[in-house]
C-alpha cells in the first residue's frame, strides 16, 4: 500500500512502538529478525511433506498489517475494460482450486555464498510446503476484462513501508497471472491465511520464488511495462548470464528472478546420529518442472547413491526422500543433490550472483556418528556491546541488533548497506559517520 508524505511520519511512528517481542506460536523457529518479522524454519521440520503453519517460515519486509475482512476489498484498475473491486464473498464465488506448492524465498541459502553479501542471512529454512485453497487469477481477470496491449499485473499489498522506504509492489507477466495455476489463495493447510502468511489473500505463483507471492492483496493494477519501484528494478534481480564470484555486474545484464531452482534438503540427521542403520531423510522441489531424482552422498560428493522418492508427487509440492545408511562411528559429511524432468541438477558448486539469490548447491551437511549425542558448536554472532552511541541512535529505531549481527562485510558493503539504510531514514550526523563504518567493519566483519 503506498502512502502520501504526511503519512510518512506516522508509519515510521508505529514501527518505533511496534512490539519486538516473540510470541508463543514462534517458539522453535529461528529468528533472522524479530521485526520486521523474518522467521526461519529449522532443518529438522522438514520431515513433513507438509510444513504445518505454525512452523513455516516468515518474511515481511516491514510491519505485519492486521487487515480486518470488514474493511478489505480487492482493487482492480489500469488497463481493463471495467475497473472496480470485489469483496471475499465475490471472489469466493468463482471455482476454488487446491493445490500444494513449495514457497520459496529467492534469499533462501544466501548465508552460504562466498564473498558475504548483504541481506537477511538465511540458512537452510526460508521454504516451506503448504497446501493452498483460492481462486485462479485468470478467473478473476476475466470479471475486469484485460485490454489489448497489457503485460504486467502490478500487485500491491496492504504493508505499509517504513521511514523513505518504497512500498513492497512488484509486477508479474500477463503469461504467468493467467496461468491456471496462478492463485488467489484465502486459505493455508486447510484454515484462513494468518495475517503473517497474508490475510485474507495472498498470490500463489507456483514455481516462481516467493517475491512475487504478494500477501496481503488489496490492488491490481493492469500496466503494458513492468513496474518501475524499486522492489522490481533494484532488489529481486539476478544476473541473466553465469558471473565468477565477486564481479561486478552492469545492472542491464540483470533480469527480474523467477523461476526457482532444483533443490533439496536433508531434514534428518542434522549434525549427529548413533552409529548403526540411519535413515538420511529430507525433501526436494524444483520449478515448473518437477523432481524426477535426488542422490545422496555419505562421503562429501565423492560417491553419489540415488535415494528412494516418496509418495506420487505433485507437481510443485515437495517431493520426500530417504536412504538407508549403515553409518559407521567417526566424522562424516552428507549431501543430496535433487535433479528435474527438463535435466537440471544441483550444482556442487552455487552460481554466484552479487545480491544472494535461489541458492541451490549441494550443501555439505557435517554429521558426527557416535554412541554418545554430541551438540554442533554454532558459532555466536558478535554483539553490539561496544558500539558507538552514535549506532544505538541511529540504527536501532526501526529493527533491533539483528540484522547488522547476522552480517559478515567488508567496510565497502557496509558504507553501501549504511547508505542503503541512511535513503529509508536512519539519521547518521556527517561527522559520525566514518566512526560508525569503522565501527560495524571491524566487528561484523567477513
Ligand atoms: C527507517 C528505518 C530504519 C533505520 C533507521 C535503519 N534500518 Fe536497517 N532496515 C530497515 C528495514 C525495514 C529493514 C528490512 C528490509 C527488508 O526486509 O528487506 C532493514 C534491514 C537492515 C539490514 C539487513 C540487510 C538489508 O539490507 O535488508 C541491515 C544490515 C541493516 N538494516 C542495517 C542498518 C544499519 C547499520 C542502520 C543504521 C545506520 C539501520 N539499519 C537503520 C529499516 C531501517
Ligand atoms: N505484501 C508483501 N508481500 C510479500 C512480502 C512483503 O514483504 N510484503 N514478502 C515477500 C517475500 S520476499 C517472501 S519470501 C514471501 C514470504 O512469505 P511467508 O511470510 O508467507 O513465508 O512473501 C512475499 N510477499
Ligand atoms: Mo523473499
Amino acid at each position: 500500500m503506498a502512502i502520501s508524505r504526511r503519512e510518512l511520519f506516522h508509519a515510521g511512528a508505529a514501527a518505533l512502538v511496534s512490539s519486538t517481542g516473540l510470541g508463543a506460536a514462534e517458539s522453535g523457529m529461528i529468528t533472522i529478525s524479530p521485526s520486521p518479522k523474518d522467521l526461519e524454519t529449522p532443518v529438522g521440520d522438514f520431515i513433513n511433506v507438509i510444513t504445518p503453519t505454525e512452523h513455516f517460515f516468515v518474511r515481511c519486509h516491514t510491519m505485519t498489517p492486521q487487515v480486518k475482512l470488514a474493511d478489505w476489498k480487492l482493487e482492480v484498475t489500469g488497463l481493463v475494460d471495467h475497473p472496480g473491486s470485489l469483496t471475499m464473498a465475490d471472489l469466493k464465488k468463482l471455482p476454488h482450486v487446491t493445490m500444494q506448492a513449495v514457497l520459496e524465498c529467492a534469499g533462501n541459502g544466501r548465508s552460504f555464498y562466498q564473498p558475504r553479501m548483504p541481506g537477511a542471512q538465511w540458512k537452510f529454512g526460508s521454504v516451506g510446503n503448504a497446501v493452498w485453497t483460492g481462486v485462479r487469477l485468470r478467473d478473476v481477470m476475466a470479471k475486469f476484462g484485460l485490454k489489448k496491449g497489457s503485460t504486467q499485473l502490478l500487485l500491491d499489498g496492504a504493508d505499509v513501508p517504513i521511514g523513505k522506504m518504497q512500498d513492497f509492489q512488484r509486477t508479474i507477466p500477463v503469461e504467468k497471472a493467467l496461468d491456471p495455476d496462478t492463485i488467489l489463495a484465502f486459505e493455508m493447510n486447510g484454515k484462513p491465511l494468518t495475517a503473517e502468511h497474508g490475510f485474507p489473500i495472498r498470490v500463489i505463483a507456483p514455481g516462481w520464488a516467493s517475491d512475487s507471492w504478494v500477501k496481503w492483496l488489496q490492488k491490481i493494477d493492469v500496466l503494458d511495462h513492468e513496474f518501475d519501484g524499486f522492489w522490481m528494478k533494484t532488489a529481486y534481480r539476478h544476473p541473466a548470464q553465469h558471473i565468477a564470484p565477486g564481479t561486478a555486474i552492469d545492472p542491464k545484464d540483470m533480469v527480474p528472478v523467477t523461476d526457482l531452482n532444483v533443490k533439496s534438503l536433508i531434514a534428518t540427521p542434522d549434525a549427529w546420529a548413533a552409529p548403526g542403520t540411519v535413515t538420511i531423510r529430507g525433501v526436494a522441489w524444483s520449478n515448473t518442472s518437477p523432481v524426477t531424482k535426488v542422490d545422496v552422498s555419505v562421503d562429501g560428493g565423492k560417491s553419489w547413491q540415488p535415494a528412494k522418492l516418496g509418495g506420487k508427487g505433485t507437481k510443485y509440492g515437495f517431493r520426500a526422500f530417504n536412504y538407508v545408511w549403515k553409518a559407521p562411528e567417526g566424522n562424516h559429511v552428507l549431501m543430496a543433490r535433487a535433479t528435474n524432468a527438463a535435466g537440471q541438477v544441483q550444482p556442487i558448486d552455487p552460481e554466484w550472483n552479487p545480491n544472494g539469490y535461489l541458492y541451490n548447491a549441494a550443501q555439505p551437511r557435517p554429521v558426527t556418528i557416535s554412541k554418545v549425542p554430541t551438540s554442533p558448536n554454532a558459532p555466536t554472532d558478535p554483539t553490539t556491546a561496544s558500539a558507538p552511541a552514535s549506532y544505538k541512535a541511529a540504527c536501532t529505531p526501526c529493527h533491533d541488533d539483528h540484522f547488522v549481527a547476522q552480517q559478515r562485510l567488508t567496510r565497502a558493503q557496509w558504507d553501501r548497506e549504511v547508505t542503503k539504510m541512511t535513503g529509508w531514514g536512519a539519521e547518521v550526523k556527517a561527522e559520525d559517520r566514518a566512526a560508525l563504518l569503522d565501527y560495524l567493519a571491524a566487528t561484523f566483519k567477513p
